[in-house]
């Protein structure tokens, strides 16, 4: 809403920021880009109040600089597969926003990366890395390569491909990136041996290293263990807490993999995971055991759940369907965007869920945030819940940067730190009138404040 009456004492002389307009000028120009409006969307709406209540901000149109990334690489990928094939892919690095530290953010290796779902990915995290209280930008980048079914050899090879492209984009204070979707530690490995080779450099340019080679205890398992102490700070909020709770979990990667170690060992009975084939109830709940045997399903670069079936009596595999209709106390989604719809959300609800805490980045639509909050459920979004990933790369910089490694001890109480002060940051800027918490909100304008002011106090540029 515009403030600029022309009556009274208040008279201000500003223009403001008015949401369907910018969206109209992105969607003229990036119509196509569905995941990255989306993102832009959800941001803006819930900055708009504030953002106007800041005229400096308008005046420095801190809103068009932001929404656009600072520069977009694309490079071809081009390697030879096992049958001595060659093969071309597309590789992107979106640097987005450096107003507070260095790009930072993960690669994705997935079939579905083109630049739309890595400028939502290098958008969202701007806002998340500011949230972690560490002074790292937002930039992610990927590939269309498809690691499904590649073998060691094949995966060194692409890798090697695309880090000879990529090297002269990224640095230790420049830019950084990790793992995503599709890249893990071998990937890493790849990535960093090949980085090295081209620079004669062994310095912290990649996170989620390996620990023999200045990885950081706890990173593997953090972007899980982040997002379940996150809950536990939600569940406190209604008096209520982790012992006997049943968890819907959704993916099996290396994110359901420590929220369900994590979850687990807190007292709680994880009993669905899934995969793009299906789903499986395990109505036990997942152990060490059972945990353990979901890095050997990734390990298998199939793709697909149904084996866990095979292996443990008494779980049930799903064909085709998503974990959400199964009734649970807490539903967290943990593949990839867009998982959980609209009539997810309905199921959610009439099955009484207590909470719902996004674990994916963007996991869940719109239309389905919008039907979990009117019912009052307490959603906590990606960039708040699953931040403990990237705060732990930004723990690992650091370790890189003093040359020194700390304890699993001593990260892991980092850690919860920072999850604590993501969950207060949420509290503070997104408590609503009645008293309840507007997570989606707190997040955003929290994140945004810091990255709005940073950008302002540097000029324009
Ligand atoms: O989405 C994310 O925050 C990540 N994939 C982790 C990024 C990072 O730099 O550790």
């Amino acid at each position: 809403m515009c403030c600029n009456t022309g009556t009274g004492k208040n008279k201000k002389h500003h223009q403001d920021m008015k949401v369907n307009e910018i969206m109209d000028k992105l969607q003229a120009k990036y119509g196509h880009e569905k995941e990255y409006l989306q993102a832009v969307r959800e941001v803006l709406e819930s900055v708009e109040e504030i953002y106007n209540q800041h005229p400096e901000f308008e005046k420095a149109k801190i809103v068009e600089r932001l929404v656009e990334p600072d520069r977009i690489f694309t490079f071809r990928v081009t390697w030879v597969d096992d049958k001595g094939e060659v093969q071309t892919n597309t590789g992107y690095r979106v640097q987005f926003n450096n107003a507070i530290g260095p790009y930072k953010g993960g690669l994705r290796f997935h079939r579905s990366v083109v630049p739309s779902i890595l400028k939502f990915l290098g958008f969202e995290q701007i806002f998340k890395n500011a949230l972690t209280t560490l002074p790292m930008g937002g930039g992610k980048g990927g590939s269309d390569f498809d690691p499904r079914g590649k073998s060691d050899g094949e995966m060194m090879r692409f890798c090697q491909a695309f880090m000879t492209e990529l090297w002269r984009a990224i640095g230790p204070d420049m830019d950084v990136p990790a793992g995503d979707i599709g890249v893990g530690a071998r990937e890493i490995g790849f990535l960093n041996g090949w980085y090295k080779k081209l620079t004669r450099e062994h310095h912290g340019t990649l996170t989620g290293k390996g620990l023999n080679w200045g990885g950081s205890l706890v990173r593997a398992e953090a972007t899980g263990f982040g997002a379940v102490y996150f809950v536990q700070h939600m569940l406190n909020k209604i008096n209520q807490n982790l012992n006997g709770k049943t968890i819907a979990l959704s993916g099996f990667g290396n994110v359901a993999w420590g929220a369900a170690l994590k979850a687990t060992e807190l007292g709680a009975k994880v009993i669905t995971i899934s995969g793009p084939d299906g789903y499986i109830y395990d109505e036990a709940g997942l152990n060490v055991e059972k945990i353990d045997y979901l890095l050997d399903l990734r390990a298998s670069g199939r793709d697909i759940v149904e084996p866990y079936a095979e292996k443990f009596a008494g779980a049930k595999f799903i064909a085709g369907k998503k974990p959400w209709e199964v009734k649970v106390d807490i539903a967290m989604p943990c593949a990839t965007q867009n998982e959980l719809a609209a009539e997810d959300a309905e199921l959610i609800v009439k099955n009484g869920t207590l909470l719902v805490a996004e674990v994916s980045n963007m996991g869940c639509t719109p239309g389905a945030i919008e039907i979990i909050q009117k019912a009052k459920i307490p959603f906590g979004p990606g960039k708040a819940v699953n931040a403990g990933g990237v705060a732990t790369s930004g723990l690992e910089m650091t370790q890189n940067a003093m040359h020194i490694s700390w304890t699993a001890e001593e990260v892991d109480a980092k850690l919860k730190n920072i999850m604590q002060s993501i969950h207060s940051a949420c509290v503070e800027y997104g408590t609503v009138p009645d008293g309840s918490i507007n997570y989606v909100k707190g997040a955003n304008v929290a994140g945004f404040m810091k990255v709005a002011r940073a950008m302002l106090e540097q000029g324009y540029y």
